[in-house]
């Protein structure tokens, strides 16, 4: 029988840490099936293309970053006590009473929107005990994380989440609105054969780097004595499903350029929700120099490396930097 979102947190109700967050997880799945529908519809309503407007980041929003971020504020702010999104520079106060906070990237990988690629919604829910600012309560780090999970709006619209033990995958059904699990206890293999990085740094990247993806690209006839095969979407969420699916290992490292120095992935609402999902399927995520989910934040936009997958080649590369 196919349990629905609403069932499965009935089926788990002695898991408290699920039944502590599952308002602010069903608000957050309401708000991504209309982000779904707004994202396939996008053409039809005159809501692509360019908002005019830059983000905190500098970078230029999309119609559909912002339509996106404002359901997601609706959907979730009586729900927590303080939102924070990749879309806007200040934490939104919510709902005083709340003890939870929410994070997201509301509409994260949107530079293929105009090219109907996969994009996703990526979000990380902490606790926010009484005392302490709004901002305070954000910049906890990873390990803290009370639930993790993402959106992707791909062929299927899906939801994949995770409280720490185990990852599931749930597919949005049109007919009945319910977000349906199709994919429970996502594992990722310990040992990896495809990897994901935008190649197109290359000349930018540290040497660790350089030496790893050089090893991969001289395959069976170099040191890892196999071949390896190559992806990019250029959508974070894409390339973590395609991970839980099918394993591998994706890279966001730092660079010799000013504006990716510390990488182009957001710890808060991009690389720790990644993380807690990677290693609760078994995998690893990293900076290279340490464990990303122990990183203490200091900023709410905060930049970090990311490498994250298949936990045997994570370790690998973690030894290309301890070489270094
Ligand atoms: P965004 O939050 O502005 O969409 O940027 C994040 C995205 C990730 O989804 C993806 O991994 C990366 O940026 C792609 O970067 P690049 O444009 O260098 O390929
Ligand atoms: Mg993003």
């Amino acid at each position: 029988m196919s349990l629905s979102l609403n069932e499965y947190i009935w089926q788990h109700r002695s898991d408290a840490s699920l039944q502590r967050v599952a308002p602010l997880l069903l608000g957050v799945a309401q708000a991504c099936s209309q982000i779904a529908s707004a994202v396939r519809n996008a053409a039809l309503n005159h809501a692509s293309g360019a908002a005019g407007t830059d983000n905190i980041q500098g970078e230029a929003q999309q119609k559909l970053d912002v339509i996106s971020n404002d359901i997601m504020v609706a959907a979730t702010q009586e729900l927590a006590r303080v939102l924070a999104s990749e879309e806007v520079e200040q934490v939104i106060a919510g709902n005083p009473t709340a003890d939870l906070a929410l994070v997201f990237d509301p509409l994260d990988g949107s530079s293929n929107l105009d090219v109907n690629i996969s994009v996703g919604t990526i979000f990380s829910i902490l606790s926010a005990p009484q005392g302490g600012s709004d901002e305070a309560v954000c910049l906890q780090s990873g390990t803290r994380q009370l639930c993790a999970g993402y959106a992707l709006y791909g062929p299927a619209t899906m939801l994949v989440i995770t409280t720490g033990m185990g990852v599931n995958g749930f597919t949005y059904q049109e007919e009945t609105g319910l977000f349906v699990l199709t994919h429970p206890d996502l594992r990722i293999a310990p040992q990896a054969q495809e990897f994901a990085i935008n190649a197109s740094n290359q000349r930018h990247w540290e040497q660790p780097i350089q030496a790893y993806i050089a090893d991969c690209l001289e395959g069976r006839d170099g040191v890892r004595e196999r071949d390896f095969n190559m992806r990019w979407v250029a959508s974070m969420v894409a390339e973590v499903h395609r991970i839980l699916l099918r394993g591998g290992v994706f890279l966001y490292p730092a660079d010799s350029r000013a504006k990716t120095r510390n990488g182009k992935l957001r710890l808060l609402y991009e690389a720790n929700p990644m993380a807690m999902l990677v290693e609760a399927a078994g995998g690893a995520a990293s900076t290279g120099q340490m464990r990303l989910l122990a990183i203490e934040p200091t900023e709410l936009h905060q930049r970090v490396p990311v490498i994250l997958g298949a936990k045997d080649e994570v370790a690998l590369i973690e030894g290309y930097f301890n070489q270094g």
